[in-house]
């Protein structure tokens, strides 16, 4: 009986200790989180929030877009004979496919636009289209965690590849007549390119922000964020003409129910680079981003 007794008081002691153990490692577990959600703060609509607009100019000459040779697919050769290059697509000197965010800055109240976590509103769903062998859009800002819905628009397979450096590398084959896909990146990263494992030419860019100051210029240059707190803030219009991209700074403030004017021009002469030396290259600032 006795010992049965204890072998009975040695597995209580046991369990009690198994369960101590459990209870402490959930308990870790959460304050890890609770710290992780405590290190940003949410943002409280104010009510006096303004806008940052502008338009995305190219000075001089630009780069004209080429035609690009689809005969190794005949289904994108029907789908879009005249598929051309995006590279730079400029329309009576204003650029489009420009993304424009906020990369830093400090509120009226003094705090860091990078230290809140949490912003009101739900951003839009993001879709991206592979539709006549290209992507719509071209380039396209989301939020982190925020789904992309992928969808294939074409008579053909193809190969969705998102390549990032900040984030896991993800690469997906979508036949003709299959259902959309989603895809979402966790961490910050100005610009991921995404590109076509069965078209070479096929490419865009998605940028990921923690914050939802940001917007991509439409064909006639024009862009423009809304919901910013008054404060003052580093824009940067970000295109991918260049090696690596090309990025324009400027100081903006916002002023309260405002609108502040972030106006950017790309182009050899608008940074004061001659453009018919043809040994000189180009300036080009590539993006901090891309530099680890
Ligand atoms: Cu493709």
């Amino acid at each position: 009986m006795l010992s049965k007794n204890a072998r009975l008081i040695l597995g209580l002691i046991a369990l009690v200790s198994l369960l101590s153990l459990a209870s402490s490692c959930t308990k870790k577990e959460d304050d890890e989180v609770s710290e992780g959600d405590a290190a940003g703060k949410a943002y409280t609509a104010k009510g006096n929030e303004g806008t940052i607009s502008g338009v995305i100019s190219y000075t001089g000459a630009a780069p004209e877009a080429k035609k690009i040779d689809t005969a190794a697919d005949p289904a994108c050769t029907s789908a879009n004979p005249n598929l051309v290059t995006e590279e730079w697509t400029v329309k009576d000197g204003k650029v489009a496919n420009t993304y424009v965010y906020i990369k830093e800055g400090t509120l009226a109240d003094g705090s860091k636009v990078t230290a809140y976590s949490t912003w009101p509103g739900k951003p839009a769903a993001a879709a991206l289209d592979q539709n006549g062998c290209h992507y719509k859009p071209h380039v396209m800002g989301v939020m982190v965690n925020q789904d992309i819905t992928i969808t294939n628009s074409d008579k053909t397979t193809h190969n969705i590849h998102f390549t990032p450096k900040n984030n896991p590398d993800w690469n997906q084959s979508q036949p003709n007549g299959a259902g959309p896909m989603t895809h979402k990146l966790a961490r910050a990263e100005v610009l991921v390119p995404v590109k076509c494992n069965q078209h070479p030419w096929m490419k865009s860019y998605v940028a990921v922000s923690k914050h939802p100051f940001f917007a991509v210029s439409a064909e006639d240059g024009s862009f423009t964020i809304k919901g910013v707190p008054p404060g003052k803030y580093t824009v940067v219009a970000w295109h991918e003409g260049g090696a690596n991209g090309t990025e324009k700074t400027m100081e903006v403030t916002v002023p309260a129910s405002g609108a502040g004017k972030a106006d950017f021009a790309f182009g050899a002469t608008a940074m004061g680079q001659p453009s018919s030396l043809p040994m000189m290259p180009a300036i080009e600032f590539p993006m901090a981003a891309m530099k680890h």
